[in-house]
């Protein structure tokens, strides 16, 4: 069954051992962020922690944090209820390769992924826990930091990094609608929080969220904007996922969770959100407004400066009575970040292996933070099939950031770095084996001279064929025959 709240999916965690609870009060400046970096460094991602007394300025906050609840393979995998996320991929593939059944068991296994599909299909409902209390803005009323009125300032939002430009909220869904066809958009983009009814939204330029802002403005019309914390976790995971524009997150959302989600309209613009969230924001964004964002101690491990992004206004808070606040912290690898993103490459590898038949695995290791550094292993039957690969992998959705993109053949584990680094100083001869390119950059990447463009390298470690001008006959790697490795697993056996 698919979790009906955020709380639910805390408990699972904890049933499953994957869960601390913190007692003692831990300041939202700097402290959680401290605490949590070193649980998320430490072996297998640590636990999920929940800090049950958050101080705000020094005042207890109303309502707990949890933080690196996505931040492990197991914990993944429980936020989508699925015994590993490979399990989902498996069931991207059966639909992608759905063909009419040749026996009674894949009749079954096609006819559960079709009910699954309609559990993609949302429901609308008219009364929603995430909306038991409701706080409304007037139009006019500016933010008075004096006022008793509830705001932004009573969550529990954290000062990540000493050098942050202030508070950021880090785990938002924020959901908008295309002015021109009414399709829906869930994007993660960070939120620094000007004032209580005031933040920045950090929607990149290649970014969906961006693209429907960039219609509004052109309309000059006010964009409605709705922002949603917690739930079932399915929709943070969706919403950072790297779909193509036009296929909906919340879709998705359905189609992972095994049930329709619930929306409910918002109290004071158009939007639908999930019923079952902790928190909405709900306001606009006015075209042509912008202000300084950051700086922010991003996931690329560095500042990011501050930069010109659109202002987010709110209308009104609604939340859940017992609702709890999840955030996460990003920064020098690895984080929490590096297991969603790594959940994204599985999940998705049956539709890159369509698109490109020859891939066998792929990987993004977390010391290149998503898209520095892509590992991929091939099938290779014809030469220059590497760079085939990378030319379509720089082709395709958030791929296009892809900095350096190693190619391995086949029996090269890529998710083991040691093995990718050793094919690639033995297999290549830089000059021939590599490629440079010009492609759109990661508006985070700080390495381009200009902002979002910069060079791109593919490296094709792969064994080289006659085809590719190298006519030595390529050596074979040094391996045990089976034999005498089965003989010394015996005698290591009996030796005990
Ligand atoms: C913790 C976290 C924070 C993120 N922050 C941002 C951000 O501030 N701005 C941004 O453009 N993308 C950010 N991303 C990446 C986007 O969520 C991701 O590219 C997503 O696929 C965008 O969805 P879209 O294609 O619907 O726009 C973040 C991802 C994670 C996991
Ligand atoms: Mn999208």
């Amino acid at each position: 069954m698919a979790y009906a709240s955020f709380s639910q999916f805390l408990a699972a965690l904890e049933n499953a051992g994957e869960l601390q609870r913190i007692s003692t009060p831990v300041d939202t400046e700097l402290a959680i962020a401290e605490w949590a970096d070193r649980e998320m460094k430490s072996p297998n991602g640590g636990k999920a922690l929940l800090f049950e007394q958050p101080l705000i300025d020094g005042k207890a906050s109303r309502f707990p944090v949890a933080i690196n609840t996505m931040g492990s393979e197991k914990r993944m995998a429980l936020a989508l209820q699925v015994g590993s996320v490979a399990d989902l991929a498996q069931e991207i593939a059966l639909i992608l390769k759905a063909k009419p059944p040749t026996g009674l068991r894949e009749g079954w296994s096609l006819l559960k992924q079709g009910i699954n599909l309609l559990h993609a299909r949302p429901k609308h409902v008219k009364s929603a826990a995430c909306q038991e209390v409701v706080h409304r803005f007037s139009e006019r009323s500016t933010f008075n930091e004096e006022s008793e009125q509830f705001s932004l300032l009573d969550l529990p939002i954290l000062k990540c990094w000493p050098k942050d430009g202030g508070r950021f909220i880090t785990l938002p869904n924020v959901h908008t609608r295309d002015p021109e066809t009414g399709a829906r958009n869930l994007g993660m983009y960070r939120m620094q929080v000007y004032d209580g009814l005031t933040t920045g939204m950090h929607w990149q330029v290649h970014k969906v969220g961006a693209r429907h802002g960039k219609l509004y403005y052109e309309r000059n019309e006010r964009m409605p904007v709705a922002v949603t914390f917690g739930g079932d976790p399915a929709y943070t995971f969706a919403a950072t996922a790297p779909l193509p524009d036009g296929l909906d997150e919340i879709l998705f959302a359905g189609f992972v969770r095994k049930k329709s989600v619930e929306l409910v309209k918002c109290l004071t613009n158009d939007l639908e959100v999930p019923a079952d969230v902790d928190f909405v924001l709900e306001g606009y964004v006015q075209p042509g407004e912008t202000r300084p964002e950051g700086p922010f101690g991003d996931h690329t491990g560095f500042y990011t400066a501050l930069e010109d992004y659109p202002v987010f206004h709110l209308s009104a808070i609604t939340h859940r009575r017992e609702a709890v606040y999840p955030t996460t912290i990003v920064g020098i690898p690895p984080m929490e970040d590096f297991y969603m993103g790594s959940a994204s490459v599985r999940i998705f590898l049956p539709v890159f292996k369509m698109n490109f038949p020859e891939i066998v695995d792929m990987a993004l290791p977390a010391e290149g933070v998503f898209h520095n550094l892509v590992f991929v292993s091939i099938r290779k039957q014809y030469a220059y099939q590497a760079f085939k690969v990378m030319h379509g992998l720089w082709g395709m959705g958030q791929m296009m950031f892809s900095k350096y993109i190693v190619v391995v053949d086949e029996d090269c584990d890529v998710h083991n770095t040691s093995e990718v680094l050793f094919r690639m100083c033995a297999n290549t001869d830089p000059k021939r084996d590599s490629t440079i390119i010009t492609n759109p950059s990661d508006s985070l990447d700080h390495a381009p001279t200009v902002q979002n463009v910069g060079s791109h390298m593919g490296l094709d470690a792969t064994r080289k064929l006659p085809g590719e001008g190298y006519t030595r006959g390529w050596p074979e790697l040094v391996r045990m025959d089976e034999a005498t490795r089965n003989l010394v697993d015996e005698l290591q056996r009996k030796s005990g």
